[in-house]
């Protein structure tokens, strides 16, 4: 089973033309609280490596995480979370363009790791999310947080729900908790296998 990934903070940036060419890249997407950065966190099992709180809005620009240096030019994003209602419409309209430009124009972005909650199940912006993910050819990994707060009892029946909304099988999914580390160590396979695989 995969450890922890060895990531290191390299830097936040706060314009995506400010970005360098790098390797490969994938990148955590989702709404505010989806439980970006915890899960950043859980995979390097790093407590405080990227910036959490149960307040929305708690990652504000690109943050960059690099593998190790043998890896280097690999890198993990940790990105602000969309849907985030209680900001000024002006700051929204910064972050979604900012998050627009990123997703539409990173080259090397092997794949788009997007979270969607999985005691809540894909919001209407999450559908409309993974559309236009689709529409632009980004590969998706999904994966559905927070499976701790799902009722053992309930969640054969959430997973199928959660997976129906997606048009989605269950298999296509990473169920995760990086609270009780459900999930963890395959969600830490595929990252390394999206951002090491491939022309070298
Ligand atoms: N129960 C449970 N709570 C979680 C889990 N992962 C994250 N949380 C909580 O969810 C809240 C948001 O977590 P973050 O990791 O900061 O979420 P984010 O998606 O990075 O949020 P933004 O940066 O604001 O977009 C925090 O209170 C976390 O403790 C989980 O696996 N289980
Ligand atoms: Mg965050």
């Amino acid at each position: 089973m995969a450890g922890p990934l060895a990531l290191t903070f390299l830097r936040s940036y706060a314009r995506v033309d400010d970005l360098p060419f790098v390797h490969a890249e994938v990148a955590l997407l989702g709404r505010s609280n989806v439980g970006k950065s915890s899960l950043l966190n859980a995979v390097a099992q790093r407590r405080h490596l990227a910036k959490t709180s149960k307040t929305p809005g708690a990652t504000r620009l690109l943050n960059a995480f690099e593998l190790a240096p043998e890896n280097s030019g690999r890198w993990l994003m940790d990105l602000p979370g969309y849907g985030y209602a209680r900001v000024s419409k002006q700051e929204q309209q910064k972050w979604t363009t900012m998050l627009g430009r990123y997703i539409e124009e990173r080259e090397n972005l092997r794949s788009v790791l997007l979270l969607i909650d999985g005691a809540i199940g894909p919001t209407a912006l999450d559908l409309q999310t993974v559309g236009w993910l689709h529409s632009l050819g980004r590969p998706i990994t999904y994966v559905a947080t927070k499976m701790d707060k799902v009722k053992p009892s309930q969640s054969p029946r959430r997973r199928n729900e959660l997976a129906g909304k997606l048009g989605l099988e269950k298999r296509e999914i990473l169920w995760v908790s990086a609270d009780k580390g459900t999930g963890i160590p395959e969600l830490r396979a595929a990252i390394t296998h999206l951002l090491t695989d491939g022309p070298a």
